[in-house]
């Protein structure tokens, strides 16, 4: 059943849907500021060399240059969530360095989270209620995402150039010592990158939504990270690391339910992402039969479904089980807005 729709696949039709996400995209605002206060901007579709070349001083060896095509726009929180914001989502603040430090950390990242805390986090801040009537459900980044989004378009081992010795206008890390080092710092006080973004070098790690695994061999499309693992991927160094642990390609890895004072996290947003992307959709042929997918576009009541290795399927509104109607009925109002 699944290979026959499988081979429904319509070349024409795909290329419909991406005309059809792209004039979604050019509507959409280049920054949102959400019902929490937080700031997301807009990061443009795009291609990039992921990971290092063999001469960068520091690199690791799992940081195999490859292209990287993401293809779709996407928001990412212009600063790591702040214990402030992890409170107000979450109604508790893990951190380990607060108020027992006696200062106002609110405008610190929220740190000592797991990658289990931090998906949470995006789930109950998407259902805000506030979130909810925008349509806007947050994820994590893809260490795709979120490495393309640090370069912010360069190529050099740091967002600003190839040498560390200006990171200390950019980042919080142990070797930038203008400062008392040991402890994260309250965010956006340093210079951001090229599209906006702050301490993406430095202040703490940030988790990204990937299974830790070996890069691909070749180019990739929106690539999602191991298939399977035990290790969550973090990026970008924290305040207890050397400049050359705060490189745009550096990779951390950690077990999901790990807690550490180096990690946080920054959330990202699809503007295509107003209802969860990737579901369970029953075949309208074998009711029985679920497939794992993302709904493309809705034309004249005919559903093109993205399977997660690219093809595509189109099945009738009709067909649908109530449940995947309601969701492809409420995806399409939340479109017309
Ligand atoms: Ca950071």
């Amino acid at each position: 059943m699944y290979s026959r729709l499988m081979a429904m696949t319509v070349t024409l039709v795909f290329a419909m849907c991406l005309s059809n996400f792209e004039s979604v995209m050019a509507q959409a605002t280049k920054t949102i500021t959400n019902s929490i206060g937080m700031k997301l901007v807009l990061i443009p579709n795009g291609t990039f060399q992921m990971g290092s070349p063999i001469e960068e001083v520091g690199r690791g060896i799992d940081e195999e240059q490859h292209q990287v095509t993401i293809s779709k726009d996407y928001y990412l929180g212009v600063t790591e969530v702040t214990q402030g914001q992890y409170e107000k989502v979450m109604g508790t603040n893990p951190s380990y360095f607060q108020k027992q430090r006696k200062r106002d950390s609110s405008m610190c990242p929220v740190e000592n989270v797991s990658w289990d805390d931090a998906v949470e986090f995006c789930k109950r801040l998407s259902d805000l209620p506030e979130e909810k009537k925008a349509g806007r459900v947050y994820r994590l980044p893809t260490e795709a995402e979120w490495e393309y989004a640090c370069r912010a378009g360069s190529k050099t081992a740091y967002s600003f150039g190839a040498s560390a010795k200006s990171l200390g206008d950019y980042a919080w890390c142990s070797t930038t010592n203008d400062f008392p080092i040991y402890q994260p710092h309250p965010v956006r006080q340093k210079k951001p990158n090229a599209w906006g973004l702050y301490d993406m070098h430095g202040n703490v790690w940030e988790w990204c939504s990937d299974w830790y695994g070996d890069y691909p061999k070749g180019a990739a499309n929106d690539p999602t990270g191991a298939k399977e693992g035990s290790l969550r991927v973090l990026h970008g160094g924290s305040w207890g690391y050397q400049a050359a642990g705060c490189r745009s390609a550096t990779r951390l890895r950690d077990a999901p339910s790990n807690r550490h004072s180096f990690y946080g996290f920054r959330v990202a947003l699809s503007p295509s992402g107003t209802l969860p992307e990737f579901r369970e959709w029953a075949l309208p042929m074998a009711m029985d039969e679920t497939i794992t997918a993302r709904l493309n576009s809705i034309i004249a009541d005919t559903l093109t479904l993205e399977l997660t290795d690219g093809a595509t399927i189109k099945v009738e509104l009709k067909d649908l089980t109530d449940v995947d109607r309601k969701y492809a009925e409420t995806w399409r109002k939340q479109r017309r807005k």
